[in-house]
């Protein structure tokens, strides 16, 4: 028996307007997802969009179209038009900034979801992967790799720059970025450098001390100036040393 319980409620903050609950009981194991509302049309236009996974017509409300979404794995965000009852699933954005943005193609009655957990909160910026469990924040502004670190941290409890240990978040990172190519050409702060007194060059650690094993490189890195490049940067899958005073964007991670 599949059993699906939805609870609407109304946030108050100007970022979200609206949280779904959608539980979702089969036999004895329940799951439950948390959309976010993020924005409506008439609060931001769409310069940079990314291509949804799937798109329905004539669903009834956003309701329906969190739980299309829900059946997706892939599914991490989605936009249902009030007007025209069409809903759009699309895979986890890298920068909601850049997806929600100013806009030039009008979808009047448009709102936005994304799946938001207790510990990945979206209202704060933070996007989470089903398909990895990945939870991020891509940011908007550029920062030296330290003000980076710190910005971070004060973003929400146990965020880092990103750490990319695992094979799985490697692989989410990646696309996730592919996801959104206009992406690929910016160097983007990770939680990886060379800063490790009195351990000689070319030993890099993530942020939490532990070494960086096999690191997948750009071509010609490390290099540059190994003197003087000691931050890792993250672009097209792979890392490149940099220094750490030059201002990239930068991409936060929240454990579990
Ligand atoms: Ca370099």
């Amino acid at each position: 028996m599949l059993l699906i319980e939805t609870v609407r409620q109304v946030a108050v903050a100007s970022f979200v307007f609206a949280v779904l609950l959608i539980r979702q009981s089969r036999g004895h194991c329940s799951e439950q997802l948390q959309f976010t509302g993020l924005a409506q049309y008439n609060d931001l236009k769409i310069t940079k969009p990314i291509n949804p996974l799937q798109t329905f017509t004539s669903l009834r409300d956003d309701m329906e179209c969190a739980r299309e979404c829900m059946s997706l794995v892939r599914c991490s965000m989605f936009a249902f038009n009030e007007l025209s009852l069409s809903c759009s699933l699309f895979p986890a954005p890298a920068f909601i900034y850049d997806f929600i943005a100013l806009s030039s193609s009008p979808s009047p009655g448009q709102r936005y979801y994304a799946v938001s957990t207790d510990w990945c909160p979206a209202k704060k910026g933070f996007f989470f992967d089903r398909e990895s469990e990945l939870c991020y924040y891509g940011s908007q502004d550029k920062r030296a790799w330290n003000d980076s670190e710190t910005a971070c941290q004060e973003l929400s409890t146990g965020s880092r720059l990103m750490m990319l240990k695992d094979t799985i978040h490697r692989e989410a990172i990646a696309r996730i970025m592919d996801a959104n190519r206009y992406l690929n050409s910016d160097h983007l702060w990770i939680g990886g450098s060379d800063l490790n007194p009195g351990d000689g060059l070319l030993k890099y650690h993530w942020v939490d001390g532990t070494e960086i094993v096999n690191p997948v490189w750009n071509p010609g890195e490390p290099g540059g100036d190994l003197t003087n490049e000691f931050c890792l940067s993250y672009l097209l899958a792979s890392f490149s040393d940099m220094r750490c005073t030059n201002e990239n964007r930068y991409f936060c991670a929240k454990p579990k």
